[in-house]
């Protein structure tokens, strides 16, 4: 049985974590027996965050890590129905999200003030007003720093959501004909990693331009409910 180690639930996205989210995903996906539990802490993991996985005596952090080593003991058939052209085209998307819009949300979440103030509430919320206070403060700058060493912390607001939009034009672009997946009436592990971020994009109560550029995408909004029902679909299952 695989230990799937990320944050708690929030906010009504199945993780406001992209990365846990697509390899909560990629486990319902494959259908490997997994059991998800759930930290505050990311200080037990390999790498310090979240999301982290134990299998046996194998231990694994980094998102992508850990879907290619599922993708060798558990995936093998999952994306075996697509061509080689939707894989790169399919990788080359995800890799987008994940080094580049995961950055944009972050800021948005954490260094734009108006984003912080809905997540010192919706993150530290159930602590002490004096522990929110602290926590909240050491985390925000944690994650300023880090923003600012990828670089976008040290770029004017407008121009971190400028790139975002672009990237997120570039995901509705893609998603134009996704029928109603990414690659038709099948889905692939690519789907469930797009998902991830795109549902992050659209969470409520977050409004800021690439919430509102989101929003204002039909091909994003019409992907997000048919990954939505698949997700609430075999989670039932
Ligand atoms: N590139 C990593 C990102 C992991 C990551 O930064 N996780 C964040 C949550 S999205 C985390 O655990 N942050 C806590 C911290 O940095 O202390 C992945 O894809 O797994």
């Amino acid at each position: 049985m695989i230990e799937l180690y990320q944050y708690p639930r929030l906010l009504g996205v199945p993780n406001m974590s992209p990365p846990c989210m697509k390899v909560e995903g990629y486990l319902k996906l494959s259908g490997a027996p997994h059991r998800v539990c759930a930290v505050h802490n990311p200080s037990s993991s390999p790498s310090g965050r979240l999301p982290y996985i134990v299998d046996g005596s194998t231990q694994l952090a980094e998102s992508a890590v850990i879907l290619q080593y599922l993708e060798r003991q558990y995936g093998a058939e999952i994306d075996a129905h697509l061509s080689r052209e939707q894989k790169v085209l399919g990788h080359a998307l995800l890799r987008m999200c994940d080094g580049h819009l995961y950055w944009v949300g972050l800021y948005s979440r954490w260094y734009d003030s108006s984003g912080w103030e809905i997540t010192e509430r919706e993150v530290f919320g159930a602590l002490s007003p004096l522990k929110r206070r602290f926590l909240g403060w050491m985390v925000r700058r944690q994650m300023k720093q880090r923003c600012n060493h990828q670089g976008f912390g040290l770029q004017p607001q407008e121009r971190v959501y400028e790139l975002g939009i672009a990237d997120l034009q570039c995901l509705s672009q893609a998603l134009e004909s996704a029928d109603p997946y990414l690659f038709g009436a099948e889905i692939s592990s690519y789907d469930v990693g797009l998902y991830a971020y795109i549902a992050n994009m659209l969470v409520a109560p977050y409004n800021n331009p690439l919430a509102e550029y989101a929003h204002s995408q039909e091909p994003l909004t019409r992907y997000r409910a048919t990954l939505e029902q698949w997700w609430n679909k075999s989670s039932a299952g």
